[in-house]
């Protein structure tokens, strides 16, 4: 099991409230490797600002990889998700789809993760899911082709009005029926949506769906700060062979850096025990 931060890309304007690490892409870099991280996972919203090649030179001087591209500044930075009442926007957003895809694929990273980007059933009405299975068989064949593969994220009830939970989430997996599309499960929301700490991990690797871990306490502090018990999920995900990132995103308190060298102090002794 690795261990990696979710950072933002100098293309994102505002601060997206779970990015960590404070300073220059450089500063962020440096802090991460000194303080132990595997990788990191990249917020981004338009890479086709970046050059992602000389990106990739500075990441890999510092001994990091990318664990994996986040959609999940989208939203928030730009308001654009692939379900939208406006069909441009949408469209929009279906060809940012592709170009974090791309990104990903530039950048060496594995996944790219579908969280808030997918937008909300509410905004769309019927047909919403369907919809969104269409669009993620659509990407999932642009990641297949590009060496990439996609994962969706269940999302709190309060946050989103599609996919709440890991059963509902490897059951879209079977509407959209590609390869190339897997699960993430985000710790802090799987505290407000399911009965087990660790059950959701053993259900979505029998399933051989789990790609992609988020970490954040219940109260999306640090791991330590809250209520979860990383111990046992950590102990589950090493007996079920788990072995790709566990990624913090989490509130940058008490502040960005104090929450991501906390967070690697806290965790790195639990993967490696
Ligand atoms: C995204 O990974 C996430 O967890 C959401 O709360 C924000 O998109
Ligand atoms: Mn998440």
């Amino acid at each position: 099991m690795k261990l990696s931060l979710c950072i933002q890309t100098p293309d994102v304007g505002p601060t997206v409230p779970v990015a960590l690490l404070s300073g220059t892409l450089d500063e962020k870099l440096d802090k991460a490797a000194k303080w132990g991280a595997d990788g990191l996972e990249l917020i981004t919203i338009n890479p086709v600002e970046l050059d992602a090649a000389a990106l990739r030179r500075s990441i890999e001087a510092y001994n990091l990889e990318v664990s994996a591209i986040a959609s999940g500044g989208m939203a928030f930075a730009t308001g654009l998700t692939l379900l939208h009442s406006d069909p441009q926007k949408a469209e929009q957003a279906k060809s940012r789809m592709h170009d974090l895809i791309a990104f990903a694929a530039a950048m060496g990273a594995p996944i790219v993760t579908i969280g808030s980007f997918r937008g909300k059933a509410a905004s769309v009405g019927e047909g919403a899911r369907a919809r969104l299975a269409s669009i993620l068989r659509e990407g999932a064949q642009d990641a297949a082709a590009k060496g990439v593969r996609l994962v969706i994220e269940p999302l709190n009830h309060y946050e989103n009005d599609l996919i709440n939970n890991l059963n509902d989430a490897l059951a879209f997996t079977e509407e959209v029926g590609h390869a190339a599309l897997g699960v993430l499960i985000d710790t802090y929301h799987a505290t407000f949506e399911e009965s087990s700490w660790t059950e959701p991990f053993r259900r979505a690797m029998a399933a051989g769906k789990l790609w992609h871990v988020h970490l954040g306490d219940n109260n999306r502090l640090p791991p330590g700060r809250g209520l979860v018990d990383f111990a046992a999920i950590v102990a589950t995900l090493r007996e079920i062979g788990y072995d790709k990132y566990l990624s913090a995103e989490l509130l940058p308190k008490p502040d960005a850096d104090t929450a991501g060298l906390e967070t690697l102090a806290y965790m790195r002794p639990l993967v490696e025990s």
